[in-house]
């Protein structure tokens, strides 16, 4: 019985702190950090005598807050300054050319807050006036036309929650382990509510030619004019125009004031500051889609137009970076999603894949959409190897490493969906490892 209700266990959480170009020493972060849950453990110096079970009174009980406008748009907590987007030091020679991650180690549920939505730009960010952008609909449409952002505001809107994972997600783990957290490895990715119009909205409004469209461009406003070709099907079906994010509009960082969503497929179909759409019958084979965001395999071929981020998962907690401090009960949460649809199960093992365990999924699980899972663990204190393994409603069953690495060889850049192993040593540091 006691075996069943173990201890809670305490979890250095942040662990990332090491790979800010700021402070890239490992172990000095590591340090501070262990410093830091001492006090935190030990601390509540004001408290008196708790082991008494008496509850004392903090400084912060005795005298007025803050006015309730100090902060006119609200900001985390202070306490919270380290759960930040991270750039992985030496990834790209350009920060214009480059990926800020999200920080998945810090976050609940299934939304990422705005300010934490990973970055991926070719080009830098552009700031755009809204009342100086324009949407241009042209090629195969009876009436082209230029529509202003008020004018895409008096549509009909939808708000649906997807996740925007980029095609080069873990992208750094083809050939071997090459990161630590899963910042890094999983952190181009991120889930919001996107409000906009339906391009099929839209495409209509134009008159499309419904027999000879077979393809869409979609073009962004930004310097490089990034352009993604989209099949007809697709752009007919959830493809939206979308001007909100959580409630607000777009941030600056993630295309504001338009950009497309195309859910489920890579991110790099989402064009973000989006200024044309063409209507075509073929696709495009721009620099976006046949110089990168092709797959090279094994054989020297390459996969072109490969679109959709397959059945995927990860343990975000506990993960790369971070330690365990106490033999005892811990959580073990992640993240599964898959752009062909909803999750309909998720697996987790701590002994490398030998035996799996179902774990809990928490509402909602959405199509296309990041989805939740927990699952109770005792750790007894020896080395455990955390996987989890992802099926979606298709019966898609996510790879391991292995498998995939057979079918796509190791220098393709994009689709990198494998089951992820997180080892904990007997110490509680917990890495990244491949099985
Ligand atoms: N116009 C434009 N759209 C763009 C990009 C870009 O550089 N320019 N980057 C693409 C890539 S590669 C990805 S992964 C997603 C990332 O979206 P996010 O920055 O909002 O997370 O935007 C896509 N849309
Ligand atoms: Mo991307």
């Amino acid at each position: 019985m006691k075996d069943k209700q173990p201890k809670p266990g305490r979890i250095i959480p942040v662990p990332e702190n090491f790979l800010s170009p700021a402070d890239i020493s490992r172990r000095r972060a590591l340090k501070a950090l262990l410093a830091g849950s001492a006090a935190a453990v030990s601390g509540a110096a004001f408290s008196g005598d708790e082991s008494g079970g008496k509850l004392g009174v903090p400084p912060w009980s005795k005298s007025l807050g803050k006015p309730v406008g100090a902060n006119p748009y609200g900001l985390p907590s202070e306490f919270e300054r380290h759960v930040i987007r991270r750039e992985s030091p030496g990834l790209t020679t350009s920060p214009h050319s480059s990926v800020v991650f999200t920080p998945l180690q810090n976050l609940f549920g299934i939304i990422t807050p705005n300010g934490l939505h990973f970055e991926r730009d070719h080009g830098g960010r552009p700031d755009i006036d809204p009342s100086q952008h324009r949407l241009m609909i042209n090629g195969l449409v009876r009436q082209p036309k230029i529509y202003t952002m008020d004018d895409l505001l008096r549509f009909p809107s939808v708000s649906r929650i997807h996740f925007i994972e980029c095609g080069a997600n873990t992208a750094m783990e083809w050939a071997n382990v090459s990161v630590p957290t899963v910042q890094y490895t999983h952190g181009m990715l991120s889930c919001a509510e996107w409000t906009g119009v339906m391009l099929s909205t839209l495409l209509d409004d134009c008159g499309f030619d419904r027999k000879r469209a077979k393809y869409i461009l979609a073009e962004g406003a930004d310097a490089p004019s990034l352009t993604r070709t989209v099949p007809i099907e697709m752009a007919l079906d959830d493809v939206m125009v979308a001007y909100g994010q959580n409630g607000e509009m777009l941030r600056p960082e993630n295309g504001y004031p338009l950009r497309l969503l195309v859910p489920g497929v890579q991110g790099v179909s989402s064009v973000k500051w989006l200024r044309r759409i063409e209507v075509g019958d073929q696709p495009w084979n721009t620099r976006e889609e046949s110089l990168h965001y092709s797959d090279l395999m094994p054989d020297g071929m390459s996969r072109q137009y490969t679109w959709i981020q397959e059945c995927k998962s990860v343990i975000t907690s506990p993960s790369g970076g971070q330690k365990l401090l106490d033999k005892g009960y811990y959580q073990i949460t992640g993240l599964a999603w898959s752009g062909r649809g909803r999750i309909k199960r998720v697996d987790v093992s701590t002994d490398g894949g030998r035996n799996w365990r179902t774990a809990e999924l928490q509402d909602p699980i959405l199509p296309k959409a990041l989805t939740r899972f927990r699952i109770d663990w005792h750790w007894n204190g020896e080395p455990a190897l955390l996987q989890s393994r992802a099926v979606d409603e298709t019966g898609y069953v996510q790879p391991k490493m292995r498998q995939l690495r057979e079918v796509r060889g190791t220098r393709s850049i994009y689709h990198n969906n494998a089951i992820q192993t997180w080892k904990v040593d007997p110490s509680g540091d917990v890495h990244n490892v491949q099985v």
